[in-house]
């Protein structure tokens, strides 16, 4: 691959979009590159993702200006709709994914991010979604996403304004959970993947799962689904070793995700 690079540390996969002469930008093939990848993800070896991008300026400033500038409306459409192909591979993964967001993350960057189950941001990060003030719209998934996490309010303010929102004001909308100094971030970004990694993973694909799906469902219909994984997790070898190391006083063997 040329623009996604790959570390696997333990059950952890870092996926890096390293095109740092455009400042990450998407363009066509780095999605495809970033679809591949994700679509490669065994969640028997992988249990958290970490997402971020090459150097530190930018997590990703948004898809690829040069590329789409000509573009007809049909391409707009197709290509709009393939972003989402490969960023909705990213948020149904198995596996929960954190976004590790290290400078800009502008229109598709910010959306990238959204994607994600959970994202962090270093002391310098950016978001904004300034798509309008190019004639367009978000098209990698703003307008749905991040009412749902910020709320009706706040995105629309980011969506017409296309202002920009430094880490600071992002953690107080909630658009990000928390901000490090940029020398720390990834070094944060793995204690917590890891921290992931290291609970049951039966347990973490069930929540994941339980949450993105029930946010879809009335709190009766989703309560239902939640207990529907509960009873899952039971009767499995992590289950029964979880508690048998509570009520034993004893750390529990490593969870085998069996
Ligand atoms: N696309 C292509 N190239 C880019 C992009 C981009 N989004 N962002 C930066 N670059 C390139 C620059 O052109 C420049 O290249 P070169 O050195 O060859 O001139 C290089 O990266 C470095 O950028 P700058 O010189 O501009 O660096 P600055 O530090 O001066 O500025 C900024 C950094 C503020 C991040 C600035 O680069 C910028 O404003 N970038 C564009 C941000 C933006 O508008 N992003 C949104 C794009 S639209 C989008 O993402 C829509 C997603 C949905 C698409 C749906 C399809 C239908």
């Amino acid at each position: 691959m040329e623009f996604i690079k790959t570390e696997q540390q333990g059950h952890v996969l870092i996926i890096t979009i390293n095109r740092p002469d455009a400042l990450n930008a998407l363009n066509r093939q780095v999605l495809s590159e970033l679809k591949t990848c994700v679509e490669g993800i065994d969640p028997e070896k992988v249990r958290c993702v970490v997402i971020t991008g090459s150097g530190n300026k930018a997590f990703v400033a948004g898809a690829d200006i040069a590329q789409m500038k000509s573009m007809t409306k049909a391409e707009g459409k197709e290509f709009g709709l393939f972003g989402n192909s490969v960023f909705s591979a990213l948020e149904e993964l198995p596996v929960p994914v954190i976004a590790a967001v290290n400078g800009f993350a502008l229109g598709g960057g910010s959306e990238l991010a959204l994607a994600c189950d959970i994202r962090i941001a270093s002391d310098n990060a950016v978001f904004g979604q300034p798509e309008v003030a190019l004639g367009i719209t978000a098209g990698f998934g703003a307008t749905q996403r991040l009412p749902r996490l910020i709320g009706e309010g706040q995105a629309k303010r980011l969506l017409f304004t296309g202002e920009r929102v430094k880490a600071d004001e992002a953690l107080q909308i909630g658009l990000v959970c928390k901000v490090f100094p940029i020398e720390e971030l990834i070094e944060k970004a793995l204690a917590m993947a890891n921290a992931i990694a290291a609970n049951g993973p039966i347990a973490i694909r069930g929540t994941k799962v339980a949450i993105k799906k029930g946010l879809a469902m009335d709190l009766k219909a989703g309560l239902e689904l939640e207990a529907g994984y509960f009873g899952d997790c039971f009767e499995t070898k992590d289950q029964v070793e979880g508690m048998s190391a509570m009520l034993e006083k004893r750390k529990p063997e490593p969870f085998t995700g069996k």
